[in-house]
């Protein structure tokens, strides 16, 4: 398989950790730069982003959940907890993640706008946003071990994007739990592998 990345897309790195944890044989293959007009990944379908995983079929999938639980089924359920509670908490997890780098990505996106293009309203609705999924994520993960499945690497990706894009939010800040958490999970070579250089 091959999974097209850049290295500071928050998507493409849920998807790289997830790769490596699957422990099947994916190829990472960085596209960036994904400025130019006709940048590689309009070659393999309409979306032109990253992260892209091409199947050993042939087939290209494109959408870092599709492609993550993709890789969870090829590697026999080994990116998930199986089944009971872990399971939901997990599922549970992995929404809170996708929910928070949405949130997180879509503000940035308008923070780089002209000033006179940008809409505050919008901006603070999704800083508000961050912020509950920030305490949702404190109270979840507090006390946890830092054991990789889909949940965890994508709450460590958003934490990790919003280190880069939104250090003014200090997520840290009154969430102790949260950072030991993410120090913990920072351990693990392919979080510590894939964190974006910025
Ligand atoms: N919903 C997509 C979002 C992926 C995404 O927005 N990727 C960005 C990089 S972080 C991208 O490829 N942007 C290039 C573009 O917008 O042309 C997913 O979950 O994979």
């Amino acid at each position: 398989m091959k999974l097209y990345y850049s290295g500071r897309s928050p998507y493409a790195r849920r998807a790289r950790i997830a790769a490596r944890l699957s422990e099947l044989s994916v190829e990472e293959i960085d596209i960036s730069p994904l400025q130019l007009e006709d940048h590689f990944m309009l070659k393999h379908g309409p979306g032109g982003k990253v992260p892209g995983l091409e199947t050993d079929s042939g087939t290209y999938l494109c959408e870092s959940l599709i492609i993550t639980n993709y890789l969870n089924q090829q590697a026999e359920g080994k990116l998930m907890p199986s089944e009971g509670t872990g399971a939901e908490a997990a599922m549970e997890l992995e929404g809170l993640g996708s929910l928070l780098m949405d949130s997180l990505f879509v503000r940035a996106m308008e923070n780089r706008r002209e000033l006179d293009e940008q809409s505050p309203g919008l901006i603070k609705k999704e800083a508000a946003r961050a912020f509950r999924c920030y305490d949702a994520l404190d109270i979840r993960l507090s006390g946890q071990s830092a054991t990789l499945h889909l949940g965890t690497i994508a709450a460590v990706a958003s934490l990790g994007y919003a280190d880069w894009r939104h250090p003014d939010d200090e997520w840290r800040q009154g969430r102790d739990g949260l950072k030991t958490w993410f120090d913990e999970m920072m351990q693990n070579p392919a979080v510590a592998e894939t964190k974006p250089i910025f």
